[in-house]
């Protein structure tokens, strides 16, 4: 089973027992998730058109149109070779048959993933947050906040970003919005210094959480590479155990490019675990599939809109729930 830290599920839990539950925790997945689950029960609806048995023509289209959203050949692979193995059986022969079984498939590779659940409860919590220019690192910082400070956390921001003037602004806003206390310094102040103030911060004043915005930065740029390792260093000289947790934000729509951003980043940022961004607004979120395939990385969260609460723990069943649903039936 996937360990998903027990501390994110409380802070989804008890919102879930203020505000939400769990029927509307998936309508968000399910909302989100809406432009592949379409392209999927567009695609796959479409191959069995009669009666006729199914042959290497119905495969190849099954695969192409799990290819088409993303799940990577390897997945994709695995999951018609199930389901030529259960048409085989006699088990399944229908649409609705295919895409319970694709959905099956899903939440088993999903699940075999295993985490390092290091983060904890009742101690300060650092999160390094990074991830290339525009892949939503300000934003999911904000919307961590949100979420933690909603479950009666204490939450400190650091703009880290001092390459832009407007990324401090935008995380001061989240901060705003959130009611969370933010470090900054000037622009072009070197990233580790505010690392270094904010980490000496909070804890002092015992905060459960410290998140850290980053710049942009291309995976092919090697010096602004190491800077995030000179962060990491000086982070761990205030606190041997953090950072706690190393966040790589991925544009879900990047395709197989969000494959070697997230190999260059493993290998110098030390990247922790995953979090899919905008998957919204793709017709390919099957690549949350293909990622934790290729790597040992397991999605912590995934970003399913605009709005703060879409930032959502990553659920494996809810996931392919909304994504092979039976809409064509
Ligand atoms: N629809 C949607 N938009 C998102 C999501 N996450 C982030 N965005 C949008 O993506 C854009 C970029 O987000 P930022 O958080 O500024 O990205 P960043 O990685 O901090 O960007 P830089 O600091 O410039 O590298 C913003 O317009 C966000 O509102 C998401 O899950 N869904
Ligand atoms: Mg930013």
């Amino acid at each position: 089973m996937l360990e998903i830290p027990c501390w994110i599920y409380y802070a989804i839990r008890e919102n879930v027992s203020q505000r939400r539950n769990v029927k509307s925790i998936f309508s968000i997945f399910q909302k989100g998730l809406q432009k592949t689950a379409t392209s999927i029960s567009r695609s796959i609806g479409g191959i069995l058109t009669g009666k006729e048995a199914w042959n290497e023509s119905t495969y190849e289209k099954l695969k192409a149109a799990l290819i088409g959203a993303d799940f990577g050949v390897s997945a994709s692979t695995r999951i018609v070779n199930d389901l030529k193995d259960r048409y085989d059986r006699g088990i399944i022969k229908t649409t609705d048959d295919i895409m319970e079984t694709a959905r099956n498939d899903i939440v088993a590779m999903l699940n075999r993933k295993r985490i390092d659940a290091s983060l904890k409860e009742g101690s300060l919590n650092v999160i390094l947050i990074v991830g290339v220019n525009g892949s939503g690192k300000t934003t999911t910082a904000g919307k961590l906040a949100y979420l933690w400070k909603n479950d009666g956390k204490t939450v400190m921001l650091a703009a880290c970003d001092t390459f832009r003037a407007a990324a401090v602004e935008q995380l001061k806003l989240w901060a705003k919005k959130t009611d969370c206390h933010v470090i900054s310094s000037n622009s072009g102040a070197d990233p580790s210094s505010v690392a270094f103030d904010a980490m000496q911060s909070a804890m002092a004043k015992k905060y459960d959480f410290l998140i850290l915005d980053t710049a942009g930065r291309q995976h092919t740029r090697k010096g602004l590479m190491e800077e995030l390792s000179k962060m990491r260093r000086v982070i761990s000289k205030v606190h041997p155990e953090a950072p706690h947790a190393v966040w790589l934000t991925i544009d879900a729509s990047m395709g197989t490019n969000a494959l070697i951003q997230a190999k260059e980043f493993l290998g110098t940022a030390g990247v922790t675990g995953l979090i899919l961004t905008k998957l919204d607004g793709t017709g390919k979120g099957g690549i949350v599939v293909a990622i934790q395939e290729e790597y040992n990385l397991p999605v912590i969260f995934v970003g399913l809109g605009e709005q703060p609460e879409d930032l959502q723990p990553f659920d494996p069943e809810m996931f392919a729930k909304a994504l092979f649903e039976s809409r064509h039936a």
